[in-house]
């Protein structure tokens, strides 16, 4: 064994143990398989498909395999299993036949389509018939893709919500992209998590301090700026000025950000003193006085029962700086001083506070949410219990359909044969047994035999992910 550190990028590692060992396992004469993935159910009725491209570029596109990794694989799975079961000839095979590129052809949704679940998203297949085990070795892999559909899909759901009740409050949606501010980077489990989940929301919103995310878009999808942020406090800004220094270390950020946005985290001490007192009589002329120049001061409570705190913030503040009735007869602060709640927020929860605002005729256009754990890292792959499933094979030069059907759980049956996604007067549907229209199928050839075939743009995948009453067009399918 040489040195002891493995390479990290070595997609002969990136699988579970037990696939090293299942090109022993399929029955002789096997020469394709075919498998799909699919949301079998969850907690949201359709997904925003999103994230199949980063894998894919990150593991996929190109010679990926070499002689080196092949050994270093080699020796790793001796050592791991205490026997030689790794593939060897197959991944050299793979390296001498096809250059190191893996000889897999994936068809999948476009990223950013919205589609119900229990239907096939994509579908992957050797296209060496020499090599049938490598469809399932990348299980592993591209299941990961629940994680950017999940949040993508829970950020979208959000924003339905916000939408619902800013048309019933507000005087417009124009606010809507900046309602829901990613804070979830300290809470993710990792930098490469954060860039994917804090890529997810930006296909919904605009609004991120999650930097990674940005980071990701830029690098996976060509956008140049997916997100924006604007100057804030935390607490440590606040409180080192000590609890008698609240009150400078508000009028220190007024000062030092006299344009545009700023948030200062109020609740340090006494978030009802801190509006009361501090925003509302001592720094009230400042903040009338910026709010002249067209600039908004941003008061982020962040603890407490998450209703009841911000609709008596709501109060407050009204008290000390007025409140105008909207066009839809709803309340709104001055237009330079708003609420952000950042503590707390999940799906559930910003249902019940913009409820509860409605209910005493506050508008949400007053509010800006910012959602971190629940945002990022709340949900798992059965949250909308993402699966991959044999569907196809060929066996002995007979197509043959696969699937399971355990008695124990029928929500666990699989689909049977090749699939297609059709998608006909706005409705998709997923046909088995190849019997499929190829005509009204939407999911498309987006790789094969190393090569990316088609590339999504972030911008397209926002368009298509747009929620129904801001969308522009009506074929969800272009
Ligand atoms: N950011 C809007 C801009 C961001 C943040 C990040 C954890 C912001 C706070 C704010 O106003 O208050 C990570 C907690 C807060």
């Amino acid at each position: 064994m040489a040195a002891v550190p493995i390479c990290m990028d070595n997609a002969l590692l990136v699988t579970d143990s037990y696939k090293v060992t299942h090109h022993l396992q399929y029955p002789p004469g096997t020469t394709t398989v075919y498998s799909y993935f699919e949301c079998r159910g969850g907690k949201f009725p359709e997904v925003v498909f999103f994230g199949l491209q980063y894998l894919l570029k990150k593991w996929l596109v190109g010679p990926v395999i070499s002689r080196e990794k092949i050994v270093e694989a080699k020796e790793f799975y001796k050592l791991h299993f205490g026997q030689d079961c790794f593939n060897e000839e197959g991944w050299n095979y793979i390296l001498k036949e096809h250059g190191g590129r893996i000889p897999i052809r994936i068809h999948a949704v476009a990223e950013g389509t919205i589609v119900p679940v229990k239907n096939v998203l994509f579908s992957v297949e050797n296209t060496d018939p020499k090599v049938p085990w490598i469809t399932n070795w990348f299980e592993t892999l591209l299941v990961q893709v629940w994680y950017p559909l999940t949040v993508a899909t829970n950020s979208r759901a959000q924003k339905e919500i916000i939408a619902k009740y800013l048309l019933e409050t507000a005087d417009n949606l124009q606010g809507l992209p900046f309602k829901l501010h990613d804070f979830g980077f300290r809470g993710s489990t990792s930098v490469e998590s954060a860039a994917i989940g804090g890529a997810a929301h930006l296909v919904n919103f605009m609004g991120t301090d999650t930097i990674a995310g940005i980071v990701c878009a830029r690098k996976y999808y060509g956008c140049k700026m997916a997100g924006n942020s604007i100057p804030a406090a935390e607490h440590s800004t606040i409180t080192s000025w000590g609890k008698s220094g609240e009150a400078h270390a508000f009028r220190n950020m007024l000062e030092k950000f006299p344009k545009g946005l700023v948030a200062v985290v109020s609740d340090s001490y006494d978030i009802w003193n801190a509006c009361e007192k501090v925003w509302g009589q001592e720094l009230r002329d400042l903040v009338i006085k910026r709010g002249k120049g067209g600039n908004t001061l941003v008061i982020r409570p962040d603890s407490g029962e998450p209703a009841d705190v911000v609709v008596k913030v709501l109060t407050i503040l009204s008290k000390a700086f007025g409140v105008v009735k909207n066009s839809k007869g709803f309340k709104q602060l001055p237009p330079y001083i708003r609420v952000i709640q950042g503590d707390g927020i999940s799906y559930e929860s910003i249902t019940a506070i913009l409820e509860r605002m409605k209910k005493l005729e506050w508008s949400a256009e007053n509010i800006t949410f910012g959602s971190g754990g629940a945002l990022l890292q709340r949900l798992d792959r059965d949250t909308q219990k993402c699966a991959y499933k044999c569907s196809y094979a060929v066996i002995d030069g007979k197509p043959t359909n696969v699937f399971k059907q355990p008695v124990t759980d029928l929500g666990k049956k699989s689909k049977k044969g090749r699939l297609s996604l059709e998608y006909d007067h706005g409705k998709y549907r997923t046909v088995e047994e190849g019997k499929g229209d190829p005509a009204k199928d939407v999911l498309m050839p987006v790789f094969e035999n190393g090569k990316l075939l088609r590339e999504f743009t972030f911008e397209e995948i926002r368009a298509r992910a747009e929620i129904s009453i801001l969308k522009q067009s009506t074929n969800k399918s272009k």
